[in-house]
């Protein structure tokens, strides 16, 4: 079963996992690179030993491929995955001057009476930015992060770089190239993230991807420098799974592998019981996903073109985000 790639990943972190601290302050299991290979013409690798919420992964890819940095897009299709990023920015304004909200993030998982004044807070910000276009654009924007590195990558002349478009034509024209890469590491950007006034509200995760085409199939490796294998990668793999997908598509190719390269592969400490929980269960048939075939181009695609189905997973496992 193809998602027994992921499982095997879990089973050899709690074997072989070294107890390392991390900059949360949870502690984690780690084991440093660690590759998973999903052939896509198995099924679409929504993984189905716990539910995995595809609206959300489709939501912010679209969002990264329309070179979109500022969250409302994300809130207007109800997605709140980057809320507190955003909030972070707006909080340690001089604009704001509500409740102190230092360190909201792990003062909201002990302390109850903050995490309501928080959530509050949060629920409040969350509609401004939907309902008010001035502050909006001060406040939801986060910055250099994913879409703007792969749209618009300013180089050091001024020029804008549009690396996925040209991964797009190279992949079209010149399909045996060795150099058909999108980076979203950019050094410059990378210094001082999420610290006041920097360019990039965090330092990507998923670094550095890269195509292949070999008779008539697309695949693509991502290099991920840093993995919370419970939480994060099973939205990772979905996320490129789908890209290589839509690119597949425009450039009427087959989809090939998805390989996935993670340098630091950790669980964390508290999702111990999570992952036991995960790794008893039996994986069902993968799904499949189908996109509308009235649109070629993957910058025209928006959610009511995608489409997954026979998705049947065991139910939702519970787990603590470190922050
Ligand atoms: N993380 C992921 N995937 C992502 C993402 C974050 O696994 O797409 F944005 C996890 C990895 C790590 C934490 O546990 O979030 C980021 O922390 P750090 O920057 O210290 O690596």
């Amino acid at each position: 079963h193809p998602e027994q790639a992921y499982l095997d990943m879990l089973q050899h972190i709690l074997t072989n996992g070294q107890k390392k601290q991390d900059r949360t302050g949870t502690g984690t299991l780690s084991v440093f690179g660690y590759q998973m290979r999903f052939d896509l013409s198995q099924g679409f690798p929504l993984f189905t030993t716990k539910r995995v919420p595809f609206r959300l992964i489709a939501s912010e890819l679209l969002w990264f491929i329309k070179g979109d940095t500022n969250i409302r897009y994300l809130l207007q299709h109800n997605n709140h995955i980057w809320d507190e990023w955003a909030f972070k920015k707006w909080v340690e304004s001089d604009e704001y001057n509500g409740p102190d909200m230092t360190d909201f993030g792990r003062r909201c998982l002990i302390d109850n009476e903050f995490n309501e004044i928080y959530q509050k807070e949060l629920q409040q910000f969350c509609e401004r930015i939907l309902t008010n276009d001035e502050f909006a654009e001060k406040y939801g924007d986060l910055g250099n992060v994913y879409g703007k590195q792969w749209r618009n990558w300013t180089a050091s002349t001024g020029e804008e770089l549009d690396q996925l478009k040209d991964a797009i034509e190279q992949i079209k024209n010149n399909p045996d190239s060795r150099r058909i890469i999108v980076n979203a590491w950019n050094p410059e950007d990378v210094i001082n993230a999420g610290g006041k006034g920097s360019k990039a509200a965090l330092p990507p995760c998923h670094a550095m991807f890269q195509f292949y085409v070999i008779n008539g199939k697309l695949s693509c490796h991502l290099l991920q420098r840093s993995g919370d294998t419970f939480l994060g990668i099973p939205f990772n793999v979905a996320s490129y799974s789908l890209l290589t997908h839509l690119i597949a598509h425009e450039c009427g190719l087959e989809v090939g592998d998805f390989v996935h390269t993670i340098s630091d592969a950790h669980i964390y400490s508290n999702h111990l019981e999570q992952v036991q929980e995960q790794l008893s269960r039996t994986p069902k048939a993968l799904p499949q996903l189908r996109i509308n075939n009235n649109k070629t181009s993957i910058f025209d695609i928006e959610m009511e073109d995608l489409t997954i189905e026979g998705y049947d997973p065991h139910p939702t496992i519970k787990a603590p985000v470190a922050v």
